[in-house]
């Protein structure tokens, strides 16, 4: 029984480890910096483009991955003061919860630090919205279905209930009369009954 209890033990802590190596394989990538050149013009053509010459409006969709650093190079393609807002709280106007870069009439920089997986609208915020736009994509990078607590934990549970159902087992199934050394089980049985017998007569002798 001792053997059984232990390789049900054994069997109940090797799955873990195995799961865990499985769940390794779809880990977050590794992050990055990414850099990004923009363009933007109010001239026509107006919008925003990744080169000088191939400015539109909407503007490109950027996509970058959830948790990467977006350095922005930004350019003015038409000498015109620019501003590059990426719309991150949704509002349609530039506000304190969105990406905002400096004033730009020839270039300038901004970052973008994407924690939020989705879509969102990059503008200019010196002119209209509606002249010079695009998508932001944010992938996300959380593994998706990383059970692996669960795993573990259910696997502890198992472990646990089945070392305690093999102890319950061990403790609470008699041993069958067969299994006994030949004689002991008859020899017991005897003593108790010579026992009972002496008790019987010590009562009846009053
Ligand atoms: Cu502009």
């Amino acid at each position: 029984m001792a053997a059984a209890i232990v390789a049900i033990a054994f069997a109940a802590l090797a799955t873990p480890a195995v799961e865990v190596a499985t769940a390794s394989t779809t880990a977050a990538p590794a992050a990055q910096t990414i850099m990004i050149t923009l363009y933007a013009s109010m001239a026509n053509p107006s919008g925003w483009g990744l080169g000088p010459v191939n400015i539109t409006n909407p503007g490109p969709t950027l996509t970058v991955n959830q948790g990467d650093t977006i350095m922005f190079h930004l350019f003015s393609a038409d000498g015109a003061t620019h501003m590059l807002v990426i719309d991150l709280d949704g509002s349609g106007t530039q506000s304190s919860g969105d990406v905002v870069s400096e004033p730009f009439n020839a270039s300038g920089t901004a970052f973008f630090y994407p924690n939020t997986p989705g879509q969102f609208t990059y503008f200019c915020g010196t002119h209209e919205l509606s002249m010079q736009w695009g998508t932001v994509v944010v992938r996300s990078t959380t593994p998706v279905g990383d059970n692996t607590p669960w795993l573990a934990g259910g696997m502890l549970v198992l472990f646990v209930a089945a070392v305690g159902f093999a102890v319950y087992r061990w403790r609470h199934v008699p041993v069958p009369r067969k299994a006994l050394p030949k004689g002991r089980g008859a020899r017991n049985g005897r003593n108790a009954k010579g026992k009972a017998a002496a008790r019987s007569r010590h009562r009846s002798g009053h």
